[in-house]
């Protein structure tokens, strides 16, 4: 008979004991357990936080023998597994995700009412955890999900930040940023492990010492922390599997409080504390612009530091260090923790003893990079100065790196200073800085960029030297998001509509999606597409209106653009497209009752130092105030921008959508994953020859898709002629017009200084090259609205995006990871 690993005789302790009955009744019964024995209140004097915690806690339990029967296999299996290092991680809620993944949707609505509990209310209370500020957390919480869903072993690792992404206010029409204390009421999805915690080391300085007569370096740190891991299931779609999603929060450790408190230095112990509490407090809030703060360098080595230990410990365990690269991949995404490449080297050659080379051959097995950005300032760099100063080791073994690459790049292209310059992972200019992009490259089994575009930009621009250096290296990976939350659960109506064409199974073959093109030509289907949307537009009304008190008008196309606010996205060119219908109407040369009705949407946070993005800000919601107020617009015309725009908001907005803005100047945008988003819920995509967007249209189809601007060649050939904004602004009379409006302070009270530097950024410097796309983008609006006036061909259009997207799941994303970077087959 099977012992327990722990000696124990009890029968009941051999595996764990199963969860709840699958049943109404069955859940009720655990519902009210957790409520009376978890909460300790009784039903009858309970608070929606109650309730809401223990419905959180059933579903758990639920999923709690599979999660821990995942993890005894995998103890017993030893498959490789996928180490996806993430400084962020935008979940979104959890609780419908976890009710549908676990198919306990419909029993837990019908034991809620039981038990006189509005399931919405319970919906409604989650705080969404925010612990990312864009496309890229959101990326990596769709690949979790996806690998659960295909039975790959993953463990997501990532900081456990105590406040997420700001929560945005706008007070008199300009942003405020506001703490997101998400964890107030706790969190019931977290699984605290203190017992678990890994302690990493900070600063101090490094010496050398004779080892048997060889001489080696050895870090003597300044100070630890302890880093505590908090546990999240993440369960796959209705196929029994639980991964982990492990973040990390930090505490000061007992022996750094114990020298103070010895010394009698209580203040200065608390302040110990303090100090260590300070590296998981805060997310930073800029998307693709690097601030390079040592704080943040410290929570990109507390985290890659204590998963590299906690994986070492948990996994690898007693077996040998050479293997390693059997049973685990690290993903870096970005250069965000690209610090773990010198630390595991660190572990190997200083802790482990093995010697460099074979320590190095490992390390390039067991990492691969992901870059998710062109834009040079994005790129981050380190100064040698302050990373020497946080980690001299670190400092000491990148150098080595260094040494030993650019003797290879010389070997191979002989004594080129030049291109060593170039390639160095150590720049000189402005200051000696370490590339962290270079070092992740060099590092990397392979390199990816995210959309097609992306990545041939990324061998052929960014990285050339290294694309020739490392043929093979380079791949791409087009990104994709996950048809579970942005299909099933954000447009519950669309998923009712295309089981009932094509049957169930499209959830997680998104191809399938094609058997709906026929459809496209039914009129019956047709008809019930439009009043899935109709409804969805309906559904977005009423949040809008509870949110924050808008009133939407009914009839109207719902024009969408909802991203980070940052100029590559050119937030600034819809501007210049409102402004200038509404120009038209006022001068009138329009007759509004000729203008199609449209609702434009916004949704944009700005990095809170980000002045100009801050300004284009207020000048959305100046034109919104003014356009939505003006009486000769008889409200065919209507601009909203909801503050905190967040993945809650998201799921709504998008379903309800016609448009879809995706308006960067080509070669900026790596991929976008909003523009998948929209497609796959049935909005048809106004947008540039950039990221994604490519792969969109050669999808849909030129006739299913609003096309405009200069493709990536026409933007560097223009660069290259010396590009005079002013000039565009002088030829086109619409284009003068808006921004004379705009300048005129027609927006802002009559003051003209508010909104000046944005119309002089526009005309002396226009990095993103508004101006010289502004023709084409209004002409492509035009088409725009001539096609919506065909309710049924734009409804065929509509249909066919959705028919012809599924490429875009992140299904796909994870198996074009596996088959070509990770090699790590599902766990059957
Ligand atoms: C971020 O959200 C993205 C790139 C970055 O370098 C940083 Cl720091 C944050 C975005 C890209 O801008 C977007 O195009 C892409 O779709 C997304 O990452 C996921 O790859």
């Amino acid at each position: 008979p099977a012992t327990h690993p722990l000696g124990a005789t009890h029968p009941l302790a051999l595996a764990p004991v199963t969860g709840p009955a699958s049943s109404v009744d069955g859940f009720v019964r655990q519902f009210l357990r957790n409520l009376n024995y978890e909460r300790g209140v009784p039903l009858s004097a309970s608070s929606v936080n109650d309730r809401y915690f223990a419905l959180a806690m059933t579903v758990r339990d639920y999923l709690m023998a599979r999660w821990l029967e995942d993890l005894r296999r995998q103890r017993e299996t030893k498959p490789k597994g996928v180490c996806y290092l993430s400084a962020e991680y935008l979940l979104g809620r959890q609780l419908d995700n976890n009710l549908l993944a676990s198919g306990l949707g419909e029993i837990a609505t019908e034991a809620m009412a039981q038990c006189g509990i509005d399931i919405d209310e319970m919906r409604a209370q989650e705080v969404e955890p925010g612990l990312g500020n864009g496309g890229l957390g959101r990326l990596a919480a769709c690949f979790i999900d996806s690998l659960a869903t295909m039975s790959v072993p993953n463990v997501g690792y990532g900081i456990r930040y105590e406040y997420g992404i700001f929560r945005q206010t706008f007070v008199d029409g300009q942003q405020v940023e506001q703490p997101d204390a998400w964890l107030t009421l706790g969190s019931p999805w977290e699984f605290p492990h203190p017992e678990g915690a890994r302690k990493v080391a900070f600063g101090g300085h490094t010496e050398t010492y004779d080892d048997g007569g060889v001489t080696r370096s050895r870090w003597v740190p300044g100070w630890h922390v302890q880093a505590v891991p908090y546990n999240y299931m993440v369960p796959g779609y209705l196929n029994g599997r639980v991964n982990t999603l492990r973040l990390w929060s930090a505490v000061a450790t007992d022996a750094f409080d114990l020298r103070i408190f010895n010394s009698g230095d209580y203040e200065e112990a608390v302040r110990a504390q303090t100090f260590a509490e300070n590296i998981s407090k805060v997310l930073y809030p800029e998307d693709s612009t690097p601030q390079g703060k040592e704080l943040r360098l410290q929570q990109q080595y507390f985290f890659v530091a204590a998963s590299i230990s906690d994986f070492l410990a948990t996994t690898l365990g007693d077996d040998d260090i050479a293997t390693l690269p059997d049973r685990v991949i690290f993903q870096l995404n970005d250069t965000h923790p690209v610090i773990a490449v010198p630390e595991l080297m660190r572990v190997l050659v200083d802790e482990r003893h093995l010697e460099w080379d074979a320590a190095w051959e490992i390390t390039k097995q067991c990492f691969a990079y992901t870059c998710h950005t062109l834009l040079p300032e994005a790129l981050e760099v380190w100064s040698v100065d302050l990373l020497g100063r946080l980690l001299p080791r670190h400092l000491e073994i990148i150098y080595r790196i260094n040494d030993d690459f650019l003797d290879e790049v010389r070997e191979r292209f002989g004594d080129d200073e030049m291109r060593i310059r170039n390639m160095s992972i150590i720049s000189e200019f402005p200051e000696r800085s370490v590339r962290m992009a270079y070092l992740a490259t060099v590092a990397g089994s392979k390199v990816n960029g995210v959309a097609e575009l992306h990545s041939q930009l990324l061998r052929d621009k960014v990285l050339p030297d290294f694309n020739e250096f490392f043929p093979g290296k380079f791949t791409n990976v087009t990104n994709g998001i996950t048809p579970r939350r942005f299909v099933r659960l954000a447009n519950p109506g669309l998923s009712e509509l295309i089981t009932e064409a094509i049957g169930t199974g499209w959830l997680t073959d998104l191809e399938r999606l094609r058997e709906l093109e026929s459809y496209a030509e039914n009129p019956d289907f047709r008809a019930a597409f439009g009043e899935v949307k109709a409804a969805n537009k309906r559904r977005l009304n009423e949040v809008l209106f509870e949110r924050d008190g808008f009133e939407v008008s009914d009839g109207h196309m719902l024009d969408v653009m909802v991203k980070r606010l940052h100029e590559y996205k050119r937030q600034m060119l819809k501007v210049l497209h409102i402004v200038t219908q509404y120009e038209s109407i006022t001068s009138g040369r329009v007759e509004a009752a000729d203008i199609q009705p449209r609702t434009f949407i916004f949704g944009a946070k700005a990095a809170p130092g980000y002045a100009m993005a801050k300004r284009i800000i207020h000048l959305v919601n100046a034109v919104g105030s003014v356009v939505n107020a003006d009486p000769r617009v008889e409200g065919r015309l209507k601009v909203l921008f909801p503050p905190n725009y967040n993945v809650t908001l998201a799921e709504r907005v998008i379903p309800a959508a016609d448009l879809s803005e995706q308006i960067s100047l080509a070669g900026k945008e790596a991929s976008g994953t909003g523009n998948m988003k929209f497609a796959l819920n049935g909005a048809l995509t106004i947008g540039t020859d950039d990221g994604a967007n490519v792969e969109i249209r050669e999808l849909v189809g030129d006739d299913n898709f609003f096309l405009f601007g200069m493709s990536e060649p026409q933007v560097e050939d223009l660069w290259a002629a010396g590009y005079k904004p002013a000039d565009f602004y002088q030829a086109d009379d619409n284009l003068r017009r808006a921004m004379d409006l705009i300048a005129s302070g027609a927006f802002s009270d009559g003051d003209k200084s508010v909104f000046e530097p944005i119309v002089s950024n526009l005309l002396y410097d226009d990095r993103f090259m508004v101006l010289a796309d502004y023709s084409s983008y209004i002409a492509a609006q035009a088409r725009v609205d001539a096609a919506y006036a065909d309710t049924d061909a734009w409804t065929r259009s509509a249909i066919l995006n959705v028919a012809r997207c599924g490429f875009f799941s992140s299904d796909r994303s994870m198996r074009d990871y596996i088959d070509r970077i990770w090699h790590t087959p599902p766990m059957l």
